[in-house]
């Protein structure tokens, strides 16, 4: 038996947009489209690993660089991977390693950015080593300690229909109320099997959500729910929330922005703290776990750089007797392959996981993923486990070339400007 040939010969990049209902959140409103980015890796044996991450032009001009490089690396260098973006990946137009231009994933670094653009990278070569052994991701990363991995429902109030009459639709309707958000959750309940929820809020006043949780409580009693806000709530406002709710939920996620306020939350309340926005880089975990500001950390293998950071990541937390779940953003099915090999292979993987895929209606792989029971089976094939359709692809890439460029980048507060034209991105505190 010869040895498979694990050298890259070719890197593909191929930028996407995706269609995306309006989902509302404390910044805006999801636009029609969103970006992606697809990274395909070729060996010298004509084996293609597939990866997938964000796609906006920022992480596009950190991505175009390494690709041009990585051709004579092998697909099992991973760790050569990282050195090699740190010596191709300038820093991006626009940013430098301290500045903070928040948003909802946390303060953006470009190292932040960098790591997530490397992590589809790493997705990608991981899919064709584990293609060229006959082996899937899950055993690459130690193997899978479970079979199967449970996510939970991820509720958006959300209007019927883009502003404008934008296409696309959807025939969701509308949720913009307490009955309006049980009733999304009974769909997910009765589509996907999701067990537990989690309500996007910082949208309304917090009195509102409040409320939406106590109705989500009442439907599908002793189901752990979650609400998160964004950091929109001063410590106060969390707190007050907290004292509200502190028998119905699970866990609060991101009640308020920055490490110090987070401490301060969760010196005053029993209601476990989760976090996907003050600690999402290594470097940010010290000052958070030492002043006891977060009890769970929603780990994204975009962002902390990979499937192999999200493992040294999980080791961390349970060192420290923290709780690890994972967050997402709106993704396609290759993030989805990836989250659940790597889900799979964590001991202490304590709460569902999210995931935005039920609100995508086009996929870019050949047999999209199906919840059952609220938990996507692991995939024991080679690889990731899917193909990529090709046909799909060139088509959500065609819109993309196609556009006018207001969609390549994601701006909810934009989108939101087409239904309200004052609208501004909310200061933080919003309550
Ligand atoms: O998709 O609107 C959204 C979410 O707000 C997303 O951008 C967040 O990053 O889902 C994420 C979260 O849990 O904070
Ligand atoms: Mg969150």
């Amino acid at each position: 038996m010869t040895n498979p040939d694990l050298t890259i010969t070719e890197v593909r990049l191929t930028p996407i947009l995706i269609s995306d209902p309006p989902l509302l959140n404390t910044q805006g409103v999801h636009q029609p489209y969103t970006p992606r980015l697809v990274v395909e890796v070729v060996t010298a044996d004509g084996v293609t690993g597939i990866g997938e991450t964000y796609g906006d032009t920022k992480y596009l001009d950190l991505a175009h660089p390494l690709a041009d490089a990585l051709p004579g690396h092998s697909v099992a260098d991973l760790n050569g991977l990282f050195i090699l973006a740190g010596q191709v990946c300038g820093d991006p137009a626009g940013t430098s390693d301290s500045v903070d231009v928040g948003g909802l994933r946390g303060v953006q670094t470009a190292d932040k950015l960098r790591l997530s653009v490397i992590s589809g990278f790493e997705v990608a070569c991981l899919d064709a080593l584990g293609k060229s052994l006959g082996l899937p991701v899950h055993a690459l990363l130690g193997g899978k300690v479970r079979d199967s991995v449970e996510y939970s429902a991820y509720l958006f109030y959300r209007w019927a229909e883009h502003p404008a009459g934008q296409e696309p639709k959807d025939d969701w309707g509308a949720a913009v109320d307490p009955a309006g958000v049980v009733e999304q959750a009974r769909r997910f309940a009765r589509d996907y099997g999701f067990t537990s929820f989690k309500l996007k809020g910082g949208v309304f006043p917090p009195d509102e959500e409040i409320a939406a949780i106590r109705a989500l409580a009442e439907a599908f009693p002793g189901q752990p729910l979650r609400l998160d806000p964004n950091g929109a709530w001063s410590v106060e406002t969390s707190l007050y929330v907290a004292e509200q709710l502190g028998d119905a939920l699970e866990y609060l996620e991101d009640p308020t922005s920055s490490t110090a306020r987070m401490a301060e939350v969760a010196a005053g309340t029993e209601v476990p703290l989760a976090t996907n926005m003050c600690v999402t880089t290594f470097p940010e975990i010290a000052e958070a776990f030492t002043k006891g500001a977060v009890q769970v950390v929603l780990s994204d293998h975009h962002y902390w750089g990979g499937l192999r950071n999200t493992r040294e990541l999980a080791a961390i937390c349970r060192t420290f007797g923290v709780g690890l779940s994972m967050h997402s953003n709106t993704h396609l099915g290759i993030s989805l392959a990836a989250m659940t090999h790597v889900a799979a292979t964590v001991p202490n993987l304590d709460y569902a996981c999210d995931s935005h895929y039920p609100w995508q209606t086009e996929d870019i792989i050949t047999i999209p993923h199906t919840f059952t029971d609220g938990r996507l089976t692991v995939s024991d094939a080679p690889g990731l486990g899917i193909e990529l359709d090709r046909v799909a692809l060139r088509a959500l890439h065609q819109r993309w070339l196609e556009d006018d460029g207001t969609m390549r980048d994601r701006d909810d507060a934009a989108a939101m400007r087409k239904a309200d034209p004052d609208w501004v991105t909310p200061a933080v505190p919003r309550w």
